[in-house]
């Protein structure tokens, strides 16, 4: 079986609608068909200042949200990052084959460094990157599946797998991004020219899955659409409405034409309403599932306790191999 691996942070506490679609529902798919390893990324959720007792309460809660939209550990390896140490071993080396001009070149570093003010920004935000590209190829991974926004760390992740591969022999997979091009990317319902995320939304933009069912049904009725009234897929010019037959269609299966044909001479007020009672129905029993597995943090701990120890498998032979292949004697 092809091998992919994925993760995601706990900073924010409730996952959001964007890394739902753009990652998490994949994932899920994905452990059908794959050797599928996805993780909790803490340590890069400490790249910005947190609170420890805050980081790790939302570590194991991005866990249980894991499970509820359908991880099962018996067909995946769910785990915690820093339960594995070997990714802050592996970045280490990844850290020095990156050219100082490349790392400076990610967006994201440009654009998350920028709203904290460029001296505020800490080394870790700037190495993160480097970090993410030894996540990968610790696993040998194929495949990443991940939103369109983590497009340019993938292409980092495929350089410094060729550059180490041509200097030091061939020694790690060059992964592909896994994007799927219908819900790469998930916009702000009030502002559709820009992704939906936890750090750039307001939260009338953002709807975060364990959200209250009723806000969440209300942040769809007031999502921003155009003053046309025609209910067409057409990105470029109606973003806010093409964003809603994005999330709609994915959420239910109905294909975009049929979304198109169902309301058509019908005004954005009923397309509002249906997409309401379609997240409603979606948030409810994922919001139970959750608090669910977080009244049994015994039994979840035990879940990444078994996931950890899949992951150091792999992981620890991967590192030995690069550790040799760079030049490191051997520890008697
Ligand atoms: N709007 C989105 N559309 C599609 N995919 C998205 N992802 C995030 N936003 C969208 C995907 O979610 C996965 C997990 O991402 P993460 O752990 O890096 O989450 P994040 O970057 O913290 O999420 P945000 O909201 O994007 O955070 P900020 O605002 O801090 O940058 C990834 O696969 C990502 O592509």
């Amino acid at each position: 079986r092809p091998r992919v691996l994925s993760g995601i942070q706990p900073t924010a506490g409730s996952f959001h609608l964007g890394n739902y679609l753009g990652a998490v529902r994949q994932w899920v798919a994905l452990q059908e068909t794959h050797d599928a390893f996805y993780m909790v990324v803490d340590l890069h959720a400490i790249t910005v200042p947190q609170d420890p007792k805050e980081l790790r309460a939302n570590t194991r809660l991005a866990a249980a949200q894991l499970l509820a939209a359908g991880l099962d550990p018996e067909r995946c390896t769910l785990f915690v990052q820093s339960h594995v140490p070997e990714h802050a071993q592996l970045a280490w080396i990844m850290n020095c084959l990156t050219g100082f001009g490349e790392a400076s070149r990610m967006t994201q570093f440009k654009d998350k460094s920028a709203k904290q003010g460029a001296d505020r920004a800490s080394v870790g935000l700037f190495t993160y990157p480097v970090l993410q590209v030894a996540d990968i190829l610790l696993y040998q991974a194929n495949e990443v599946p991940v939103g369109e926004d983590q497009r340019q760390h993938i292409e980092l992740t495929r350089d410094l797998a060729e550059r180490f591969n041509s200097r030091f022999g061939e020694t790690f997979t060059v992964p592909k991004p896994y994007i799927l091009k219908e819900t790469a990317k998930i916009y702000d319902l009030q502002d559709p020219s820009i992704k939906m995320s936890k750090s750039a939304s307001t939260p009338k933009g953002l709807v975060n899955l364990l959200d209250e069912p009723r806000t969440t049904a209300k942040k769809v009725k007031s999502a921003v659409t155009d003053t046309d009234t025609v209910i067409r897929f057409d990105p470029e010019n109606k973003p806010g409405v093409s964003n809603l037959l994005s999330i709609y269609s994915t959420l239910t299966g109905a294909g975009i034409g049929e979304l198109e044909e169902k309301y058509a001479g019908k005004g954005y007020g009923a397309l509002k309403t249906d997409l309401a009672d379609v997240m409603v129905e979606f948030v409810t029993p994922f919001r139970e599932r959750t608090n669910q597995y977080l009244d049994d943090p015994e039994t979840l701990d035990s879940v990444l306790a078994k996931g950890a120890e899949k992951a150091r498998a792999v992981a620890a032979e991967t590192l030995a191999q690069a550790y040799d292949r760079v030049g490191f004697l051997p520890a008697k």
